[in-house]
């Protein structure tokens, strides 16, 4: 019989890229899960260590019989590993969020003798694996389990990809409220005349192991459907090998019977009816921690998409731990699972692309939960569309349709990417990452850009895989403005954007970018450092910004009521704006004993949305009250009125919101992007450079430079304001990151005057 050992203590760690001959006893003493991140890759500056460390252990051989066979089994080593045993190196693996194994016969001493096993990973930069360039931390370390197997030779699979060694395939028919349940295992090793018992659903079947596979086909009649939240119905099935008349190993797995569809016009389909996907993205991370979580920490994680109420998840930008698919089956929710095949293309990263999304599929295969399989996102944000990305790409969505006929493959793509574009097509369905609203542009470009692309394209199924603002909690606003970084800005994007969601149906899938705020240690922006905030919930997991009860408000069936602006105490003028989310139908708010006001739903522009403008005197202590009996809920806050606006609400530089692969930086004593459009204007060189673009603005759509005709005001306006800004907010359809880089080295050709020419 097979046996696993998790062997996650006793670790020795060094920064180091040699292997030790002996036990390194000085080296610090770890245990996994660990990251050597968990700190540099949070604090900004992007200065973090990537580069090679060494873990070190020693293994005493098992008891095992001479038919046995050893492996250690990774489940998450980045990004790259190389596993060493008594100096010899016995496996490499290239990517940062797959499971691997490697045999260690062979290399072991005589059972009961010390190994001295040695992991080198390795997070520093290169052009072969993928990601090298995103927005986010790329954690170095071992940061989930390692386990030891000991398991007679013949056995179900171990070495390819990761595998489980038993692939499920539930086709469900809704008619007759039954289904046929494809079991296939894989046998390795010797197995003349060997057989497997495969059962599920209380129906067994004893099979033939061929060519070193066996198969059953199961009937379940009055099957019990996995049907999303509400009923997420898990079956088991099991896998019993019999060989040389002993039954040397078994395995099992859960799985769901469901069905779903995806329609261009009216979204997702979940076993026969109309079921909008509507959730958040999720990176694997957390203050403190870096990617090295516990159980535990997976579980508050879920703990908080139920308390919002999604029903969908965009697990982002790679592989995600097995035991969050797990979590995942169990609460009904629908992911988006992809590989991190991300930003830019890398010619060298091919192969890489193929064996982390072989090993993504092949690992995850049995997971109800999950329903497509994302190829990239955003890869043309930093790579044009060549003959040789489109080839990657299509060769990656060949393979998906090979290892899974069941699931569409996926892509999301960034705004800059034209409609018409060829890569769109390569994957069955896609989605956009819009950022009209915050990055630049007008909110209501997000609605324009989906209304003109289903008008484009209306047999085509897109969905909104990435919308958001970041919000500092310590930051307010009475007028929130995009680029303040304020709570309210996020909320007022947010009111929008669910608008918008709610009016277009054709969205099968909208995900919030991003439920909790994550560390990307090339930020340094909004008042904090490394941290990308556009969380509904902060980087501690916990603390939910306002933003996250509209959501709540819109998803979750749990009666609630929320007053925004709890951390909004200080405030001017005579009148205060009041937010308050609640999926009741009627709230009344109170200052002390006195009723304010009291609103319907049906009074409310936008469901969830109850908005109240109140006189604001003294201290007050506000509170809101709906629902009755069972359902009676209330919240209070207090708010207070200054004469002078509170300094620490606000975050120095409004407007400047920079993107994270955007930062433009240059020699001083030369122009760039950072000059005022005044400033450059006075040198006739970049006034001549800054001429052209206005040009070409003006004639593609070029709001700014026709907006600035004749209106002098405006000019002196624009005129005060960074170029890199004024280019920001044209919108990408006119210019894009890319050409804002060239224009600023033709600018920083140009030396400034001793005085600055200012
Ligand atoms: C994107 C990326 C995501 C970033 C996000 C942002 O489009 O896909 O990885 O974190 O934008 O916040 O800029």
């Amino acid at each position: 019989m097979r046996t696993t050992q998790i062997i996650n203590d006793n670790w020795k760690f060094a920064k180091t890229a040699s292997v030790p001959a002996t036990l390194p006893e000085a080296w610090e003493a770890v245990t996994l899960p660990h990251t050597y991140n968990a700190v540099d890759g949070q604090d900004g500056g992007n200065d973090y260590y990537r580069g090679t460390a060494a873990y070190v252990r020693t293994l005493v051989t098992p008891k095992a019989g001479s038919d046995q066979e050893i492996y250690l089994e990774f489940r998450g080593a980045a990004m790259s590993a190389e596993v060493y045993l008594n100096g010899k190196q016995l496996a490499k693996h290239q990517g940062g969020y797959s499971t691997f194994r490697v045999l260690l016969n062979g290399a072991l001493r005589p059972e009961g003798e010390e190994n001295l096993l040695c992991v080198l990973v390795d997070n520093s930069d290169n052009e072969e694996v993928y990601p090298q360039k995103a927005d986010f931390t790329f954690y170095g370390g071992i940061y989930r389990d390692v386990v030891l197997i000991t398991v007679p030779s013949t056995h179900f699979a171990l070495r390819e990809d990761g595998t489980p060694g038993i692939r499920i395939t539930p086709k469900a028919d809704l008619a007759k409220h039954s289904a046929d349940i494809l079991v296939e295992t894989k046998v390795e090793g010797t197995a003349d005349g060997a057989k497997v018992t495969i059962s599920a659903c209380g129906q067994e079947q004893t099979v033939p192991v061929e060519n070193g596979s066996a198969k059953a086909l199961l009937h379940v009649e009055n099957v019990h459907l996995w049907d999303g939240v509400s009923d997420p119905y898990l079956y088991t099935a099991k896998a019993v090998l019999m060989a040389d008349g002993k039954e040397p190993d078994q395995v099992s797995a859960r799985f769901g019977v469901r069905s779903f569809r995806i329609d261009p016009s009216e979204g997702f389909f979940l076993n026969g009816r109309s079921y909008p996907l509507r959730g958040v993205s999720r990176h694997q991370d957390r203050q403190g921690a870096g990617n090295a979580l516990t159980p535990a920490m997976m579980q508050e994680d879920m703990e908080v998409i139920k308390d919002i109420g999604a029903n969908t998840l965009r697990l982002a930008h790679y592989q995600h731990a097995q035991e969050f698919y797990d979590l995942c089956d169990e609460n009904g929710i629908i992911v988006w699972a992809e590989i991190p095949f991300i930003t830019k293309f890398m010619p060298g990263g091919r192969q890489n692309t193929i064996s982390q999304m072989r090993e993504l599929i092949t690992q995850s295969y049995n997971h109800p939960s999950i329903i497509c399989w994302g190829l990239s996102n955003e890869i043309t944000a930093s790579s044009q569309v060549t003959e040789e990305l489109m080839d990657n790409h299509r060769e990656l969505n060949e393979l998906c349709h090979s290892l899974d006929s069941t699931r569409p493959t996926a892509m999301a793509h960034a705004f800059m990417l034209e409609k018409d574009s060829p890569l769109i097509p390569v994957a069955d369905i896609a989605g956009y990452n819009l950022y009209f609203g915050w990055y630049l542009g007008e909110l209501e470009q997000n609605d324009r850009f989906f209304d003109e692309y289903h008008k484009l394209f209306p047999d085509r199924v897109i969905g909104f895989t990435e919308y958001g603002a970041d919000a500092n909690i310590s930051f307010h606003a009475e007028h929130p403005v995009q680029g303040d970084y304020s709570e309210e800005y996020q909320c007022v994007y947010h009111e929008h954007i669910a608008k918008m969601i709610e009016e277009r149906p054709y969205l099968w899938a909208t995900y919030v970018w991003n439920l909790f705020d994550f560390a990307a240690d090339g930020r340094d922006e909004g008042g904090k450092h490394g941290q990308n905030q556009k969380g509904l919930v902060e980087f501690d997991h916990k603390t939910r910004k306002d933003a996250f009860y509209l959501y709540k408000a819109l998803w979750s069936s749990e009666p609630f009521v929320h007053i925004c602006g709890r951390r909004f105490v200080n405030r001017t003028g005579d009148k205060t704006l009041v937010r308050v989310y609640s999926n009741l139908s009627g709230v009344t708010l109170y200052d002390g004993d006195v009723v304010l006001a009291r609103q319907n739903n049906t009074d409310c522009s936008q469901e969830g949305v109850y908005l109240f403008e109140v006189p604001l005197t003294g201290e007050m202590h506000l509170r809101a009250e709906a629902g009755e009996g069972a359902q009676a809920v209330s919240d209070e806050i207090l708010i207070r009125h200054v004469e002078q606006a509170d300094a620490s609400y606000q975050f120095g530089k409004i407007g400047e919101v920079v993107n994270w692969f955007d930062k433009i930086t240059g020699n001083p004593d030369y122009y760039s992007v950072h000059d005022t459009l005044g400033t450059l204007m006075q040198n006739p060189a970049t006034g001549a450079v800054v001429g052209q673009i206005m040009q070409k603005a003006r004639g593609s759509r070029g709001d700014v430079a026709k907006s600035t005709e004749g209106n002098k005001a405006l000019q002196q306006m624009l005129a005060g304001m960074k170029f890199e800004s004024l280019l920001l907010k044209a919108g990408g359809n006119v210019i894009s990151k890319e050409m804002i880089r060239n224009i600023n080295e033709t600018l920083q050709k140009v030396p400034k005057n001793k005085d600055g020419a200012k």
